[in-house]
């Protein structure tokens, strides 16, 4: 139901836009001087665009239209058309590479970000695509995370590898890894615990499960996902930092945008790090996982 999910992600986008968009209407037929580009920025700032982009926005205004009068209408799209080629390089899906069998995708992330959920998404894709996916229930310290993967495997009809409570990790990636090369399997889905006792035990934990990995592809992981809640706001960065300091981060998802009054932090992430957004989240269903549009999410941060 692309419509459904449409709908979900301009409605949740639109929550950010109440800041924005509220704040852009007062921008009706006004002369575009310091005090008006001063108030935008703050604006831009407030919606977690950063303020980065909000004195690139501004600069361009600055130059383009300062002194004029502008429309509300006039202001959005130039907002829009301004935020969507800060986008537009890092709306780059995540490419399965069908030599691999398997292509193997290791999901990090902090607790509670999504990535059970994710992972459940992109094994319906997988399997809707004919593709044959095997997933990894490698948060192996809490049994309800192994259930939670499960129950997404028998909704997606994707095999789950899972061991028995407090099992190694690494063990585990290493002996799905063997079964999906055996299988032919086309992507290995491996999850991951959000939070082990501390910063470094997580880093050692993610570090020997792609060890492990590599002794029987040295390629691999060949993608590694890292998975982020955008209502956490700004806090995203750091996360961003903190994972790529642990792993070789390859690309994002940002989920919770349906319910998000925070979709502009996606626009401070691809000014930051320039990473890829493979998808975006905007709902808890199986179905609720849309490929980034620069220019649809654009539109739906400034409204109107
Ligand atoms: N509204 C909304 N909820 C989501 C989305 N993605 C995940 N969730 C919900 O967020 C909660 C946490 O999701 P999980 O997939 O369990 O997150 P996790 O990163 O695996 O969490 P841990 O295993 O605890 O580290 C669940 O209630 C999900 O249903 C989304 O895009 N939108
Ligand atoms: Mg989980």
């Amino acid at each position: 139901m692309p419509s459904g999910v449409f709908g979900r992600l301009r409605e949740g986008l639109s929550r950010s836009t109440q800041k924005l968009g509220g704040g852009l209407s007062l921008f009706a037929r006004r002369r575009l001087d310091d005090e008006a580009l001063e108030e935008l920025e703050e604006l831009l700032i407030a919606a977690d665009l950063g303020v980065d982009v909000a004195a690139k926005v501004i600069a361009d205004f600055r130059r383009s239209r300062f002194g004029r009068e502008v429309t509300e209408a006039e202001v959005r799209d130039a907002l829009a058309a301004e935020i969507a080629a800060v986008l537009a390089p890092v709306a780059r899906p995540l490419a399965i590479d069908p030599a691999l069998k398997p292509h193997v995708v290791l999901v990090v992330g902090v607790n509670g970000t999504g990535k059970t959920t994710t992972i459940g998404k992109l094994a319906l894709q997988y399997r809707e695509q004919g593709k044959r996916p095997l997933l990894v229930a490698g948060d192996t310290f809490r049994a309800a995370a192994v259930e939670q993967l499960q129950v997404w495997g028998q909704r997606t009809g994707a095999p789950v590898i899972a061991g028995a409570p407090g099992a190694d990790a690494a063990g585990l990636a290493f002996q799905a890894l063997t079964r999906a090369r055996a299988e032919q399997a086309d992507v290995l889905l491996i999850d991951t615990a959000g939070r082990l006792h501390n910063k470094a035990a997580l880093m050692e934990e993610l570090r020997k499960i792609i060890r492990v990995l590599r002794k029987q592809d040295e390629t691999a992981p060949h993608s590694v996902l890292l998975v982020l809640d955008a209502t956490t706001g700004q806090n995203a960065l750091e996360q961003v930092r903190v994972f790529r300091d642990m792993v070789e981060v390859t690309g994002l998802i940002v989920t919770k945008l349906d319910g998000s009054a925070r979709g502009g932090v996606v626009v401070a992430l691809a000014e930051a790090f320039g990473l890829p957004v493979y998808a975006v989240g905007v709902g808890e269903q199986a179905g609720d996982l849309r490929p980034f549009d620069a220019m649809e999410f654009a539109r739906g941060l400034v409204g109107g």
